[in-house]
């Protein structure tokens, strides 16, 4: 059993609970962070000191930073196709991972919380369109990968879709204007049929 401490309206709680159940693993989630609290006290900052969420916890292991998580739930639990044998196939898998990290989540959770968590009279709307020219552009690298791909590695999916997949389900259900990407939105949509998906990560933006 797996323990995950953490809301279930984190991006980065989505991640690891949308790979434990593609995968199977049997875990608790346990409500941490936001209207829940519990994020900041000594118990909690002992097995996570950043204080934010998710975090793990695998009998005595304890592991936080949810890309993490996901990988090491993947490589210990997880089989093929979901966690591929072939190195060089899995580090392409992580180079996405990566790249979604360092240049679209900054720009997603600009435009995240500004729409979901800012009231009106305080969004910051230079900042809104500059986010949003930046996902735009960096969306569109991921059209064109797909134009080949039907999921980030291939034609399976794999650990490396969960942290844009859970990314795209925002993208397509936020009030934002959207380039016409026929392959993210066929990625998207295939996603979508799947159900640790639809349990997981198609929950109301909150
Ligand atoms: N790099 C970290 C970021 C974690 C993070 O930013 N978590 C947010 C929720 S999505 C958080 O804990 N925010 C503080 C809070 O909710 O009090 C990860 O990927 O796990």
């Amino acid at each position: 059993m797996l323990t995950i401490l953490g809301r279930n309206n984190s991006i980065n709680v989505q991640k690891v609970m949308w790979t434990c159940s593609e995968i199977g693993c049997q875990t608790e989630r346990r409500d941490i962070s936001g209207e829940f609290g519990g994020n900041n006290t000594p118990e909690y900052l002992k097995k996570n000191p950043t204080g934010q969420i998710p975090t793990l916890i695998d009998g005595k292991y304890i592991l936080w930073e949810s890309n993490t998580i996901v990988r090491y739930i993947s490589d210990t639990y997880g089989d093929t196709p979901w966690q591929p044998k072939d190195k060089k196939i899995c580090f392409l898998g992580h180079q996405w991972m990566d790249f979604y990290i360092a240049s679209l989540h900054p720009a997603m959770t600009t435009i995240f919380w500004q729409l979901i968590r800012t009231p009106i009279e305080k969004r910051n709307e230079s900042a809104i369109q500059h986010a949003h020219k930046k996902a735009t552009i960096l969306w569109g690298l991921v059209n064109e990968h797909l134009r080949k791909n039907s999921f980030i590695l291939g034609p399976h999916v794999t650990f490396s879709d969960v942290p844009m997949g859970c990314a795209v389900y925002r993208w397509y259900n936020l009030d934002i204007k959207r380039a016409n990407y026929y392959h993210l939105e066929s990625w998207y949509d295939r996603l979508s049929k799947r159900h640790p998906y639809q349990e997981n990560v198609m929950l109301p933006l909150t």
